[in-house]
């Protein structure tokens, strides 16, 4: 949806931009490895031309669109929803402890710190939305409790719109960081979040047309769960039933995922979930 003051693709995807840039970052890939990388990659695009017969036309169109999502500041937008799973997966393969999934274009570290037992920070009048307690342990592989544990939690609100990447919403709005208790446990006051819509307005957008899908995320939670010592976690948790769950655009649900809270005596959902950290790589 794009209002007045709601966000639209051109402001979130060059926010997204921006702050993916203010980050700096490298990798130590071997020249060896990043040359065979290189070739594999030219070598697939290359050979989708030759098996589409692609024209010169088309090749125009195709570049016009990649300067499009430059420009529209959206390539954190289209390669975190399209690409991302497959380097999740690489990076799942060496884990033992709890899923991961993937960060998406929406993270900002440093979220206010808040203590085990909290609510999240939200506008007046409980963000108008059903409201959802969670609550968990962070432990070890072998159960062991992890005492100040980081558990930085970022979600869209119920119209699908993040703080930061939407103008409207105050800056640290449904973000936080929650350091756990001595036991490593926590409970976490916050809403229910909305199904995430990538917007329509834009390069990836069209593209989206194109192949004939559609632009939605199942609601969910976002948590980059950390400790000294440990491997920290980058993950996603859905809800169970909700729409999308099982047709997720960005390709980020497994079925660990997915959380089924249930009605408390107050009026509140609330559902337990807990985090086992592997050791350090
Ligand atoms: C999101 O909220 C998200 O989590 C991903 C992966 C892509 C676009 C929007
Ligand atoms: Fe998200």
């Amino acid at each position: 949806m794009t209002t007045a003051e709601g966000p639209t693709a051109a402001k979130s995807g060059s926010a997204a931009t921006d702050k993916f840039k203010s980050e700096r970052v490298t990798a130590d890939t071997s020249p060896e490895r990043l040359a065979a990388i290189a070739k594999d990659a030219l070598d697939a695009l290359n050979e989708v031309i030759l098996k589409h017969e692609v024209s010169y036309p088309e090749y125009r169109v195709f570049k016009q669109w990649l300067i499009d999502v430059g420009e529209g500041g959206e390539w954190p937008l289209f390669l975190d929803v399209f690409v991302e799973h497959s380097v999740e997966e690489v990076l799942a393969r060496s884990r033992k402890g709890t899923k991961g999934s993937i960060e998406g274009p929406y993270y900002v570290p440093g979220a206010p710190e808040l203590p085990a037992r909290c609510t999240m920070p939200m506008r007046e009048e409980d963000e108008k939305a059903t409201p959802l307690v969670f609550s968990g342990q962070v432990t070890d592989l072998d159960g062991n409790g992890l005492g100040g544990a980081e558990i930085e939690l970022w979600h869209a609100d119920e119209q699908g719109y993040y703080s930061q990447f939407a103008p409207h919403l105050p800056e640290w709005n449904l973000r936080g960081t929650i350091i756990t208790d001595a036991e490593g446990r926590y409970e976490i006051t916050t809403i229910q979040p909305a199904p995430y819509k990538i917007p329509t307005d834009g390069p990836t957008g069209r593209f989206i047309e194109a192949q004939n899908g559609h632009p939605w995320r199942p609601a969910h939670l976002h948590l980059l769960v950390s400790h000294p010592g440990k491997a920290s976690i980058t993950t996603q948790l859905y809800f169970k039933g909700g729409e999308w769950v099982d047709d997720d655009v960005a390709s980020a649900t497994k079925p660990d995922l997915i959380l089924d809270p249930h009605k408390g005596e107050d009026g509140r959902n609330r559902v337990v979930y807990n985090f086992a950290l592997d050791p350090e790589d």
